[in-house]
């Protein structure tokens, strides 16, 4: 297996089984031809970056019914307004400014771009969901950004100050065709601001379930500088950033033309004296997640023994590799409740959960609640207080397994 960035040996550290399309949430009766794949995770010994060594085809996870709204967590929309906020301080300063965000979803962070009137264009491939942002007003191009795209936006509308994505530069494996499209793409002085899923977060929190089809690369430092450099750019900023669990906001530049901040080194020499990409400190970590895998199932079988009633919270793509890798199932976890239309009254895939919408929480209240949207921990527990107050107990699973509620 090669490195997708440098074609290096990759070194495999974690290895999840068969595992399906984690957004591809089933009807009941049709699950008959769910696909799956093998999940494994690799790293590389030349560039460092962490990688799926499987790839699922994009048509098979992004396309008209891809169900996933960004707009389903109020710190996230909150957390995109003050971005685009800061973009139009700082870098949309210009004359006839123009941003180009890469999946913008439902346009949850354009939407403010455009409430500004600031010429923007979002690329997006999952139908529904671009609909959805043109109804907001937003500018969406129904594609996968990739070399052509990229090329096509820079004839039509000329270079962009901003190239943005959002948790999803790491769901792109064909990097090559995406940075050599945002080299054609930028502004000479232009900055390419992406965030994702930090890997130095998921290994210390053993956030596995960050491990999924969608999810190809785990960034770090190291290891996005050295992709940065293929392509001529330099990382000249990081940000760690509290949502989704531990993310990093990286900017790159054309080499040369931005002062990289002090940001950058300490993040590059904190992840050197933790040896976060060696083989040997990812093996560690996988050998970490196998163990909370048996501590969850412990905890799961122990509550069905006692006549516990157990839901889950939160039909997330993340849920997937958890639910499939412990091998969690209607007998375990009655039904997940879940705000988004398009999963409600479908099945969780491969471990075929009914989703329910969120009315069903409290009709009666469970005894635990298994938190797969733990991200959000802070959200849903401020909203379901009574949960609490009726006696329930949330069950978490990162870093380790425990449980938080009445006594
Ligand atoms: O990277 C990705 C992130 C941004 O979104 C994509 N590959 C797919 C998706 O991943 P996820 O499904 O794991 O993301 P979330 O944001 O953890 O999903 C939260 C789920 O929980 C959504 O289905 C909405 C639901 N939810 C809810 O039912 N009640 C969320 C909140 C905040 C709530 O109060
Ligand atoms: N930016 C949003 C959505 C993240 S989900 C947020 O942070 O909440 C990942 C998104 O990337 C999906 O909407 C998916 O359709 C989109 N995507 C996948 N491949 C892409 C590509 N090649 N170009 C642009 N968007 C892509
Ligand atoms: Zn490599």
């Amino acid at each position: 297996m090669e490195c997708r960035i440098c074609s290096g040996r990759l070194h495999q550290f974690a290895d999840f089984g068969r595992q399906p399309v984690s957004d591809a949430f089933g009807t009941p009766g049709g699950t008959a031809s769910e696909f799956f794949f093998h999940l494994a995770v690799g790293v590389c010994e030349d560039c460092s970056m962490a990688q799926l060594l499987h790839e699922v085809d994009r048509e098979r996870m992004f396309h008209d019914d891809y169900p996933y709204l960004s707009s389903g967590s109020a710190v996230m929309r909150a957390h995109f307004d003050a971005l685009a906020k800061r973009l139009l301080a700082t870098e949309l300063t210009g004359p006839d400014p123009f941003v180009v965000e890469l999946g913008c979803n439902d346009g949850t962070m354009l939407a403010t771009i455009a409430d500004e009137g600031v010429r923007h264009l979002g690329v997006e491939p999952s139908g529904g969901v671009a609909d959805v942002a043109a109804a907001r007003g937003v500018r969406v191009r129904k594609d996968f950004f990739e070399a052509g795209v990229a090329a096509e936006i820079r004839a039509a509308d000329g270079p962009a100050d901003v190239v943005y994505a959002a948790n999803t530069l790491c769901h792109i494996p064909y990097m090559d065709s995406i940075l050599s499209g945002v080299d054609a793409l930028l502004s000479p002085g232009g900055v390419f601001v992406f965030e994702d899923p930090y890997l130095g977060d998921i290994v210390e929190r053993a956030s596995f379930d960050q491990i999924y089809d969608e999810h190809f690369y785990f960034f770090c430092a190291t290891s996005v500088r050295a992709m940065a450099d293929r392509h001529g750019f330099e990382l000249v900023d990081v940000e760690r950033l509290p949502v989704h669990g531990g993310e990093v906001r990286y900017t790159l530049a054309r080499r040369g033309a931005r002062m990289p901040s002090t940001a950058v080194a300490g993040l590059l020499a904190a992840e050197r004296a933790a040896r976060l990409t060696e083989p040997a400190t990812l093996r560690a970590f996988a050998a970490r997640v196998a163990a909370n895998r048996d501590d969850l199932v412990a905890l799961l079988r122990r509550l069905r023994e006692q006549g516990a009633r157990v839901y889950g919270y939160g039909a997330t793509a993340k849920s997937a590799t958890v639910l499939n890798y412990c091998g969690i199932g209607p007998d375990l976890v009655s039904f997940v409740c879940d705000t988004t239309p398009a999963k409600q009254g479908r099945l969780t895939p491969g471990s075929h959960l009914p989703v329910r919408g969120p009315e069903a929480f409290a009709d009666p209240y469970p005894d635990y609640a298994l938190l797969l949207a733990w991200n959000h921990a802070e959200e849903i527990m401020a909203k379901e207080t009574a949960f609490r107050e009726a006696g329930g107990r949330w069950i978490l699973y990162v870093p380790t397994v425990h449980t938080v509620g009445a006594s």
